[in-house]
């Protein structure tokens, strides 16, 4: 029998199949028994080799999200409105996921129609990023952010019904469901599973199943040179090892004092810190036995 090997994007991936975009086809291929990955293994994004109908390699990734649950991007949208109330929590959490994965990110506060508060406060308090303000109802913003997201591989990254698939549809002229891409699993349960990558005109854009809490699994010492925009003063402070806590002659505690920096932002990166240093701390804990 004919043997043929051959190097596809995953563009879709749910807990029972996998769609493999090559050049000039796209393959369903089922999960099930046809598969060496376990489960989740393989993510929207993945490049991978298949071989008579299943997926015998995965290629090494340039970079890795968890939520999103996607590989190889290279820019991420992160994406908030109002409605639902933004969670800056999370927002801070992708920078600094983003900012650890080499990954670059931008700002988009979505439904632009409806209200200018969060859009007042992330040009405040965010302005050490590109800030995209949209509607993905009146179209009002987005030509600005197509022009951005020419030639780059695309999240989305945001709480549910922020407008991601909307915001797409926009930009796509499209006209994909909105509201969580969800499925059944084969338990029956409902699951919100897979992202997906969608591709037209040199646009590469991945709509990600929305997600309301994350947790950042990297160590205290990665958070405390990855937070942005704090990584690039880091070097300014005292100490090269400061963690912007207790130390004296920290730069980030006297830019918060003077206003250069962002008393918000502070003080959920010492929220954040602490977090990851708990479970960091648990997870090593755990891994002794
Ligand atoms: N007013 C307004 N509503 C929007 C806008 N964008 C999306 N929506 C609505 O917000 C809801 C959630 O949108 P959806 O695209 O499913 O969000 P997702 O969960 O992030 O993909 C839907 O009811 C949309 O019609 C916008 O720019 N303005
Ligand atoms: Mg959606
Ligand atoms: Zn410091």
């Amino acid at each position: 029998m004919e043997e043929t090997t051959i190097k596809g994007q995953v563009i879709c991936a749910s807990s029972n199949k996998y769609t493999v975009d090559f050049e000039n086809q796209t393959l369903v291929i089922d999960a099930r028994g046809k598969i060496k990955y376990k489960s989740g293994s393989v993510l929207t994004g993945d490049y991978v080799e298949v071989e008579n109908g299943a997926i015998t390699k995965i290629y090494p990734r340039t970079s890795r999200f968890i939520r999103p649950n996607v590989a190889n991007i290279d820019t991420l949208l992160i994406t908030i409105s109002d409605p639902p109330k933004p969670d800056y929590m999370v927002v801070d959490k992708l920078l600094l996921s983003a900012n650890y994965s080499n990954v670059e990110c931008a700002l988009v506060i979505n439904k632009c129609d409806l209200s200018e508060e969060t859009a007042n406060y992330c040009k405040k308090n965010y302005n050490f990023l590109p800030i995209f303000i949209v509607s993905a109802k009146t179209g009002e913003g987005i030509e600005n952010l197509k022009k951005f997201l020419s030639q780059k591989t695309v999240a989305f990254a945001g709480q549910s019904a922020v407008g991601k698939t909307s915001l797409l549809n926009a930009i796509f002229s499209t006209d994909y469901k909105t509201g969580e891409i969800s499925e059944k699993s084969e338990r029956g349960k409902h699951t919100t599973t897979g992202s997906r990558i969608i591709k037209l005109n040199g646009y590469k854009l991945f709509d990600t199943p929305g997600f309301s809490e994350i947790a950042v699994d990297i160590s205290p010492e990665d958070a405390v040179m990855n937070y942005p925009p704090f990584d690039k003063k880091l070097s300014k402070c005292r100490y090269p090892d400061c963690t912007h806590i207790s130390e004296p002659d920290c730069t980030i505690k006297s830019m918060v004092e003077s206003g250069d920096l962002s008393r918000d932002r502070y003080e959920r990166y010492l929220t954040i810190y602490e977090e990851i240093k708990k479970d960091y701390s648990n997870r090593y804990a755990n891994k002794k036995y």
